[in-house]
This record gives structure tokens, C-alpha cells and sequence, in this order.
């Protein structure tokens, strides 16, 4: 069922990869969902190398299945963070915020199978041509740092541009979402909202409650004047930041504003004036569900769903 070259390349049993998101993606959120037959992810955000080993071997303790780490290529430890995924025996690796190029050949020396985030159809030809294994196509209808086209127009584009698998991101929480992925030619979602709001995530029961009563709109985003917009849920610090940017503010004192924020909020739970970070799908989920009902939902969903377009196109374009 959904057998793809996202499941064979990554060992897995569902195409559905869950988000490096800086803070929430522990080794408890990520062995959770390897446990439940997806890929997870532990997220190095800004944290130090130690962090992210300590996390690494926390994750090895509870679960033998594939899983991976998700670089964040501006953070200021990226140095080391690639230095201990080379040692740590990380089978995938997803990076976030750049180009991951120049790492590229120490990935392949340890056989660690790297899948960038592309926000575009220029450079994900680019790192074709430099050998990854596989995109992840992300639109901005995501959480976080964002690009800007949107998932319905950009997949399709670079499924069209490479030959290697795509996975899709951004919007993506049920299998509707799922299976029109599909549809566009991934071969794979990687999820990041929904699984804020499972059980397993470290996550203040504020920053939940939060996503789980956002309305379509509240989604917005902050930091376009600083080339590094941020998708996040509207409430006090969005409107104060905002205001610095009307009013010109540079981007170091942007920075200083939002240092730190994304902590108050996860690990603090103050969702008044931390960052709450969360995609436009953030609307449509109303419950905290375990890893495992998340993504064996979502499969179910997606069958279900895959049938009431066969009943609509009559039974397929020959019936
Ligand atoms: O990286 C993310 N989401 C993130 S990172 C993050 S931490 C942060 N906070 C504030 C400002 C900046 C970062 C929070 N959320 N998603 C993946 C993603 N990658 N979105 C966009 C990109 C991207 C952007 C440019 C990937 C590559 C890229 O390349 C530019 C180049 O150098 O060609």
C-alpha cells in the first residue's frame, strides 16, 4: 500500500515524512513516528552539536527503525551538527534554509542519504546535478521559514525538472492532502502541523491549544523586509513585529526581536509573545491524536479519498 521510491529509498512502511521543526521535533516526537512506520525526524534548529547527539542516541534507545536529522543550514553550529551526523550513524539527513552543497560529498562518503528542501525549481536541478537523493518540495502554505510559490503550483513543476522522487510539504495534515500529492507526482508528504498536535510532541498543551483553535486565516507571516519570512499564528508578537517593520526597523534589530521566541512558545508556552510557528492547515486540525492514528488516519483517508475520485471520474477514464 502506497509502495513508492520514497518507502523503498528511506526503509519505511508509509510515504509520509514528519517536519524538522526547530524545538518541537525531539527524539520522542521522531521515534514515534518511525515507530508508527513513517520517517522522523529529530530537528537541530539552532541547538549546539551536543544537543543534537545526545538526541540522536536518545532516539537509538527507543526505536531501531529509519530515521533522520534535519540540519538547519543558517544555523550558527552547522559546522558541528554535520560533524556528529557523520559520526553518529544518521541514516537520512533533510536540510532546511539553503543550499546544502558543500556538504554534499561528506554525506555520501558515510552512505547518508540527503534530502534538501527546495523551494525552487532552479535549484533543486541544481543539487540533482550535485547527487542527493531525493526533494522535498516544500510550498508556503508551510510553517516557519517559507518560500513562495505554493505546493499545488511548485510540485508538479519539479516533478517535471528531476527525475529523482519528490515529497511534498506544505499543507499537507489528512489524507486528501495526501493523496493529492500523489496526484501532482510525489511520491511522498512530509507532515509538520499535524504532528505539533499529537500526543508525543514536547510541546507546551498552550502551543497546542493554540493550533487546534486557529482559524483558515490566522496562518500569516512575519519577516519579509528581513529576506526570511516566517509563517507563524497571529497574536501579540506578530503585531509588535509587524510594527517594526512598517516603521522600518533593520534587520539586526528584527533578528534581536525574534531571538528566542520560537522557545518562549514551545518549551514556556507563552503563545502571547512567543513565536507559534504553524502551517495554513494549522484551520483544519481540531485534535491531538497519537503518531500513530495520525498517520494510519491518514492513509485510511487517503483510500477513501482515492475512491470518491474513481466514483466521480466514473469508475476511471475507460468506465
Ligand atoms: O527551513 C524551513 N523552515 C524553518 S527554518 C526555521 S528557523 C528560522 N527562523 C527564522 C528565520 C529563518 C530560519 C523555521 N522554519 N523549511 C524549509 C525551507 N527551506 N523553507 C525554505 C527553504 C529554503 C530557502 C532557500 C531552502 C533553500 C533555499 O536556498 C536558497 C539558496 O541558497 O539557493
Amino acid at each position: 500500500m502506497f509502495n513508492t521510491r520514497v518507502t523503498q529509498l528511506l526503509g519505511i512502511q508509509y510515504p509520509i515524512i514528519q517536519g524538522g521543526m526547530a524545538w518541537v521535533a525531539t527524539h520522542e516526537l521522531a521515534a514515534a513516528v518511525s515507530e508508527a512506520g513513517g520517517l522522523g525526524i529529530i530537528a537541530a534548529g539552532n541547538a549546539p552539536g551536543d544537543f543534537v547527539r545526545n538526541e540522536i542516541r536518545a532516539l537509538k534507545k527507543k526505536t531501531d527503525k529509519p530515521f533522520g536529522v534535519n540540519i538547519m543550514l543558517l544555523s550558527p553550529f552547522v559546522e558541528d551538527v554535520v560533524d556528529i551526523v557523520c559520526q553518529e550513524g544518521v541514516p537520512v539527513v533533510t536540510t532546511g534554509a539553503g543550499n546544502p552543497g558543500k556538504y554534499l560529498d561528506r554525506f555520501r562518503e558515510k552512505g547518508i542519504k540527503v534530502i534538501p528542501v527546495v523551494p525552487s525549481v532552479a535549484l533543486a536541478k541544481r543539487l540533482e546535478k550535485q547527487g542527493v537523493d531525493a526533494f522535498i518540495v516544500e510550498g508556503t502554505e508551510a510553517g516557519g521559514h517559507i518560500g513562495e510559490l505554493t505546493t499545488m503550483a511548485l510540485v508538479p513543476q519539479v516533478c517535471d525538472a528531476v527525475d529523482l522522487p519528490v515529497i511534498a510539504a506544505g499543507g499537507i495534515a489528512d489524507g486528501r492532502g495526501f493523496i493529492a500529492a500523489l496526484a501532482l507526482g510525489a511520491e511522498g508528504v512530509q507532515v509538520g502541523t499535524r504532528f505539533v498536535c499529537s500526543t508525543e510532541a514536547k510541546v507546551h498543551s498552550s502551543y497546542k491549544d493554540a493550533l487546534i483553535n486557529a482559524k483558515d486565516r490566522d496562518a500569516i507571516v512575519t519577516g519579509r523586509t528581513t529576506g526570511h519570512p516566517v509563517r507563524v499564528i497571529k497574536n501579540q508578537f506578530t503585531r509588535e513585529f509587524l510594527e517594526m517593520e512598517k516603521n522600518g526597523a533593520s534587520v539586526e534589530e528584527l533578528e534581536a526581536a525574534g531571538a528566542g521566541k520560537l522557545r518562549l512558545a514551545v518549551v514556556d508556552g507563552d503563545i502571547d509573545n512567543g513565536s507559534v510557528m504553524s502551517g495554513q492547515i494549522a484551520g483544519m486540525i481540531k485534535d491531538i491524536k497519537s503518531c500513530r492514528d495520525i498517520i494510519e488516519g491518514m492513509v485510511q483517508e487517503a483510500l477513501t479519498s482515492n475512491e470518491r475520485i474513481n466514483q466521480l471520474s466514473g469508475g476511471g477514464l475507460d468506465g
